[in-house]
């Protein structure tokens, strides 16, 4: 039976790739709950084996990843803002605790591991959409620390044959992302502004614009990433391939929900990238990405979610 560890798996997306990686093998968790929750594996708790630990603690995480067969590492402190107000922590986990997950998974005998990374890595690019073969520009500590994870991934190929795949990740949404936060993802706070009838803060005229993506259609690209032949060593959009405005998006929300709550307008946010769009080519060609939810579909599946357990 195949052995899988995910880092990071008691978070949003993590938990989500969980729950696949139960119908192939077994699984064990890394998390140290600070921005994830046990409750987000409550149904397959039984199944799951749970390890409390920082990957920071690079003696603490070896032996709970040695000898797995695939290791996906989910864990971070995501958000821009974040990055900007609290630098260390965020640093000390997305580059620290990144470089002890691959030196882990190289030394453990591990065959392949899957990266978390980042679509924020390119920054204000001329053109849409984004490829992979464009010059990265990050724009905060978070978009800089996030590519620096992608290089050790492809330096821990090259120099010490660890197989690793690095998936962008555009955007993610989706039941579990927690809205608690100032620094949760843009859409977990407007479905909380929508349930709870409250104007949200868009920040800047809301004309910017993401490749938002639906969490399941992500963790199945993890899967197929820890799988497809011939890919060790680089790195892939894992987007949709749309993009949306959050005008957009707020104005679609509460037709759904049949109400009018105008949006509250901020100051742009310091490091924030004005458009985001995938190009999934590479992706689809090479791991067979196939992502099946379109963004009515997803945020309706998503209110519901927030409706029910939120
Ligand atoms: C970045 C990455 C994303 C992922 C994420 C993790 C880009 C393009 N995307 O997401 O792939 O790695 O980081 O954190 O870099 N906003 C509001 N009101 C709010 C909250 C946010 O208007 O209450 C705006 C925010 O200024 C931004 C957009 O919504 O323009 C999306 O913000 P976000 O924090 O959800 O995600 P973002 O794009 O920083």
């Amino acid at each position: 039976m195949k052995r899988y560890v995910v880092t990071g798996g008691a978070g949003f997306i993590g938990s989500a790739l969980v729950r696949i990686l139960l119908e192939d093998g077994s699984v064990a968790v890394i998390d140290n709950l600070l921005t994830g929750h046990e409750r987000n594996l409550a149904e397959v708790r039984g199944k799951v084996e749970l390890h409390r630990a920082d990957i920071r603690d690079r003696a603490a995480i070896a032996p709970l990843i040695r000898g797995a067969d695939v290791v996906f590492h989910m864990a971070a402190i995501p958000s821009v803002p974040r990055s900007i107000d609290e630098p260390v922590p965020s640093h000390e986990v997305n580059i620290d605790g990144t470089f002890n997950v691959f030196q882990a998974a190289a030394e453990g005998g591990v065959r392949r591991v899957v990266y978390a990374a980042s679509s924020s890595a390119y920054g204000d690019s001329e053109t849409l959409p984004k490829v992979e073969t464009m010059l990265p520009r990050p724009k905060s500590p978070y978009a800089a620390q996030k590519l620096v994870g992608e290089y050790y991934a492809s330096v821990f190929h090259s120099c010490f044959g660890l197989e690793t795949v690095s998936l962008r990740f555009f955007n993610v949404y989706g039941p579990r992302q927690d809205p608690s936060s100032p620094y949760s993802g843009v859409l977990s706070l407007f479905m909380k502004s929508l349930l709870c009838r409250r104007p949200p803060t868009i920040f800047g005229d809301g004309e910017q614009s993401r490749d938002f993506t639906y969490v399941e259609d992500v963790a199945q690209l993890c899967l197929k990433a820890a799988h497809a032949p011939g890919v060790a060593g680089k790195m892939y959009n894992a987007g949709n391939g749309g993009r949306y405005t959050l005008n957009f998006i707020w104005s679609l929300l509460q037709k759904t929900e049949g109400v009018e709550i105008p949006a509250r307008y901020g100051p742009p946010r310091p490091g924030d990238v004005r458009h985001s769009m995938a190009d999934t080519a590479a992706a689809v060609a090479e791991l067979g990405h196939a992502p099946r939810f379109t963004i009515e579909e997803g945020l309706k599946r998503t209110l519901e979610w927030y409706r029910r357990e939120a």
